[in-house]
């Protein structure tokens, strides 16, 4: 296999286009013969994070081990995209802490709370400001932005940047 392992870490509030983003990388990534795999926090919840809430020190053990198994799949070669809301700073960076200087590559979605609560695609936004999801992230639990990650990627889908546009800012990233 020509390939070297990384971990892609995709961050951002739930409606931001993590899911969709690393579906359209994984694609660009296959058609240059590059193996990925991804770890969706969403789906992850249902098998082997499926006796975590969304409490605090939920969340957190929820990243942690989606971030242990992130580095399992870059030690095996692989390039692993995780598209989790992982919501707190000091998570991420326990996560990047264990892969080795430049392995671990942080992408911010970065849109704005409106801009999501707008496309509410589940109507989770909508459940959470009627009171029927509690601790729900942007409305009454925190998200904290990355300071200084390796891309930030404005997803207003609508406006201008296409979904393989915004995944080849990424595979361009990852061919430097
Ligand atoms: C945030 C929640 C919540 C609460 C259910 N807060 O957009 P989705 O629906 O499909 O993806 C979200 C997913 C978040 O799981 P993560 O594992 O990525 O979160 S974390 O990293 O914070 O552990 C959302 C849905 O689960 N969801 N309840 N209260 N998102």
């Amino acid at each position: 296999i020509n390939q070297k392992g990384c971990v892609i870490w995709i961050t951002g509030l739930s409606g931001s286009g993590k899911s969709s983003l690393a579906c359209a990388l994984s694609r660009a990534l296959y058609n240059r013969g590059k193996l990925s795999y991804i770890l969706d926090g969403d789906n992850v919840r249902h098998g082997l994070n499926s006796d975590l809430s969304f409490k605090a020190e939920d969340r957190a053990e929820n990243i942690r081990r989606v971030g242990e198994v992130a580095r399992l799949f870059a030690d095996a070669g692989i390039i692993c995209i995780a598209s989790l809301i992982s919501p707190y700073r000091k998570e991420r960076a326990a996560c990047r802490a264990l892969l080795p200087l430049g392995d671990f590559i942080e992408v911010f979605m970065d849109v704005p709370l409106h801009v999501c609560e707008a496309r509410d695609p589940k109507g989770l936004y909508k459940r959470a400001r009627a009171g029927e999801i509690k601790g729900f992230t942007g409305i009454d639990d925190p998200y904290e932005p990355p300071l200084d990650c390796e891309i930030v990627i404005q997803n207003n889908r609508d406006e201008n940047s296409s979904l393989s546009e915004m995944a080849e800012i990424v595979v361009s990233y990852l061919d430097q």
